[in-house]
């Protein structure tokens, strides 16, 4: 086959595309039934959060009816809000979670 004269070479520079991983707020939410020591409980263990931190927290969902945990990538925020309201399940309380993007 004959050899093209002309070689036309598409004029494109690739610029590399990092892009932040978007951020997911984990929200605990109110309830009447589960016990304060339970939450707090559950805030140590599955959100790594001190004695104090996790008392605050508790008592701002508790007063104000949610509050923000901790903010993650969508992966992390899901596994534990899943994990903590897995645990709840298991000891017969109806402690809640969400996750929703940060703006
Ligand atoms: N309101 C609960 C009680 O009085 C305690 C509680 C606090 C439950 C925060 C859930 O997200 C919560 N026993």
């Amino acid at each position: 086959m004959a050899k093209p004269d002309t070689i036309i070479k598409p004029n494109t520079v690739t610029k590399p595309k990092i892009e932040k991983p978007k951020l997911y707020k984990v929200i605990l939410i109110n309830d009447d039934y589960t016990p304060r020591e339970f939450v707090v409980l559950i805030l140590n263990y599955v959100f790594r959060m001190g004695e104090s931190a996790a008392n605050h927290v508790m008592l701002t969902a508790h007063m104000k009816g949610s509050c923000v945990v901790a903010v993650y990538t969508r992966d992390i925020a899901e596994t534990k809000a899943s994990e903590a309201i897995d645990m709840a399940k298991e000891s017969g309380f109806p402690l809640m979670f969400e996750t929703e993007p940060e703006e």
